[in-house]
């Protein structure tokens, strides 16, 4: 693999939490004003919403075994993965916490939930067919379908801003790769180019422009952007500490991400443009 690195101006970075617990999963409401995460500050890992800025942290969940945190589209309700019952099941609640209902209910694992763009529908990651694969439900928890049927574990869906595509990782290949597959689950291709190292956490900027992601290389996770086409790969973040879980904001300006680059996990702010640009070739 030739990584052909071209060193230009690294892009800032803000702190956004200052606790010794981890703060982990930040991802941020559709109207911009606040992030739900996920932390153990008070025993197990539960749902907590807290403002763009680090202040006002509030406790959503209860169970100490929570996870997955994803808003609606208009942002009045967030999905995500419990292990309340026993086996991990996708359960939705208003933004406050309130009027937790389980969605995907079955005995095996379900975890995952990723929103469609029009909120009809909701991706998620199950082990129900013998392996993890990729389905949709509706956003009531009905009408479920398979999209994915492939022996090697298909994980980590996300939705295209168009609701026409969804982009996954599959380790298919033998390491875990960027695959983009059409909403019905056909037409499956392999989106990112470094077939040696491993790619992960997908995420899609709202506007279409570009696909962030953490990836894996000489044993350091980084924070990494690509265009849509899997060309034009540009590192964000450098640094040996782990840096993971990137989210656009909703004006596609920003990404948050988790980093242990202060001792233990903490949510931090980068701008987007790019900090180290690397060849499409391998
Ligand atoms: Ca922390
Ligand atoms: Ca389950
Ligand atoms: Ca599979
Ligand atoms: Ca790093």
């Amino acid at each position: 693999m030739c990584l052909a690195l071209v060193p230009v101006l690294l892009s800032s970075h803000v702190r956004i939490t200052r606790h010794p617990a981890e703060d982990e999963e930040p991802v941020w409401s559709p109207d911009g004003t606040t992030f739900a995460f996920v932390t153990d500050r008070e025993g197990g890992e539960d749902v907590y919403v807290m403002n763009v800025d680090g202040t006002s942290s509030t406790r959503i969940t209860e169970s100490g075994t929570e996870w997955d945190p994803e808003w609606s589209p208009a942002g009045g309700h967030i999905v995500l993965r419990s292990l309340r019952d026993g086996n991990d099941e996708v359960y939705v609640m208003n933004a406050d916490g309130s009027g937790q209902i389980v969605l995907a209910d079955h005995p095996s694992d379900d975890y995952g939930p990723r929103w469609s763009p029009d909120g009809s529908q909701i991706a998620f990651v199950s082990t129900r067919d013998g392996n993890e694969e990729i389905y949709l439900m509706s956003h009531e928890g009905r009408a479920t379908v398979r999209l994915t049927e492939h022996g090697a574990a298909d994980s980590e869906p996300e939705w295209a801003p168009d609701g026409s595509q969804l982009a996954f990782v599959s380790n298919r290949t033998g390491t875990h790769q960027i695959f983009l597959m059409r909403a019905d689950g056909s037409g499956v291709k392999r989106l990112s180019r470094h077939a040696a190292v491993t790619y992960w956490d997908p995420d899609w900027s709202p506007d279409g422009s570009r696909i962030a992601f953490s990836s894996r290389r000489g044993g350091n996770w980084d924070i990494y952007v690509m265009n849509p086409d899997g060309s034009g790969e540009r590192r964000l973040t450098e640094h040996p500490a782990g840096d993971l879980s990137p989210r656009w904001s909703p004006d596609s300006a920003a990404i948050s991400f988790v980093s242990w680059r202060d001792g233990n996990a903490e949510v931090y702010v980068t701008e987007s443009k790019p900090a180290v640009q690397e060849a499409d070739t391998e």
